[in-house]
């Protein structure tokens, strides 16, 4: 049996061993792990909220771990404790995780103010965010004063991680053609910030291009909010270039929001979303895993193909079943 008050103390210490105990009592799968980490998190809740969260992505080699290493690296040096997680919901594909290749993170990696966790390797979106959500609240009464999550520009996990955020940065590469269909396709609503990166050596005249690209294209697509309008920068990850510039950015969004109570707000609103994400999720873990459905809904399903039953008939014993 785990003593929680001993390892909530220890945490609040800034002990890595307990924060990384603690994270593993989170993302495990046993009902009594949960619970204790539960618990755990009830009473380290007071001394969470107090860092900048950023969401970083982008697509596949766009970057973001080299970006990562560099703008982490920058901000420990200016004396701020910095946690890069990750969701990944696909971890499973060859290679290893997203983070997997602590190569792309060297200096980080060794770095004492740094702590790098990678993505729970299982399940659904929604429980591998939910599990990143907890994380990352463990890692604030651990005293980490930035999380920067990243996540590949692929599919929902975008939308999970600007869920879990304050701020979303998506890394573009300077090739801009094809990459102005991505901004269509939904990320300018959640972008807070574009970087365009690898604007080094002779990938700068082409970065600044696609910067002033993207910058026309988000005058068209998304007209300014009177607080904030979505910034155009370019970066190197590489060199480091352009990443003072970029987290000043970030600042002074969090210092305009923060000023109208809009931080907290949001995270409310996220709250409340996660909420209601966590209780979709246990329905339909009860739907995977109850037995006597298990056994049952495969007929129902072949029962409604088969235009031997009707939906809503089916539907009805499947809700009883639940209990609803
Ligand atoms: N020239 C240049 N190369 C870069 C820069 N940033 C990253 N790279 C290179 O681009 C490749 C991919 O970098 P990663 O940081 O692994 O990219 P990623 O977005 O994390 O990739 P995934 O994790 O696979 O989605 C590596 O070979 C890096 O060295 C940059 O600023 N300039
Ligand atoms: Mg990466």
């Amino acid at each position: 049996m785990v003593d929680l008050t001993a390892l909530g103390d220890a945490i609040l210490r800034g002990e890595r061993a307990a924060l990384a105990r603690a994270i593993t009592l989170a993302e495990s799968r046993r009902a009594d792990h949960r619970e204790q980490a539960q618990t755990l998190l009830s009473r380290l809740l007071p001394h969470t909220g107090k860092a900048i969260r950023v969401g970083i992505t982008g697509v596949p080699g766009v970057g973001k771990s080299t970006t990562i290493d560099a703008l982490g690296s920058y901000l420990t040096g200016q004396g701020h404790k910095v946690a890069v997680l990750a969701v990944d919901p696909s971890s499973t594909r060859s290679g290893g995780s997203i983070l997997g290749d602590k190569t792309r993170m060297a200096r980080l990696a060794i770095d004492p103010h740094a702590y790098i966790r990678p993505s729970p390797s299982s399940g659904t979106l929604g429980g591998v965010a939910a599990k990143t959500r907890e994380t990352m609240l463990l890692c604030e009464a651990a005293g980490f004063d930035v999380i920067l999550v990243e996540t590949v520009g692929v599919g929902q996990s975008e939308t999970a991680v600007a869920d879990l955020t304050d701020f979303f940065l998506v890394l573009m590469l300077p090739n801009a053609g094809d990459e102005l269909q991505g901004i269509k396709k939904g990320i300018i609503e959640l972008a807070d910030m574009l970087a365009v990166n690898k604007a080094d050596g002779e990938g700068a005249t082409a970065a600044r291009a696609a910067a002033a690209q993207y910058k026309a294209a988000l005058h068209i697509l998304a007209p300014a909010s009177t607080l904030w309008s979505t910034p155009v920068v370019t970066i190197s990850g590489l060199t480091g270039a352009g990443l003072d510039a970029l987290w000043a950015k970030i600042e002074e969004h969090r210092n305009r929001f923060e000023a109208k109570g809009l931080i907290a707000e949001k995270r409310r609103r996220q709250d409340v979303k996660w909420m209601w994400a966590m209780v979709q999720d246990r329905l339909q873990a009860k739907l995977r895993h109850d037995p006597a459905l298990k056994a049952r809904a495969p007929k129902l399903e072949a029962a409604v193909a088969a235009g031997e039953m009707a939906p809503t008939a089916a539907a009805d014993e499947i809700a009883k079943a639940l209990g609803l």
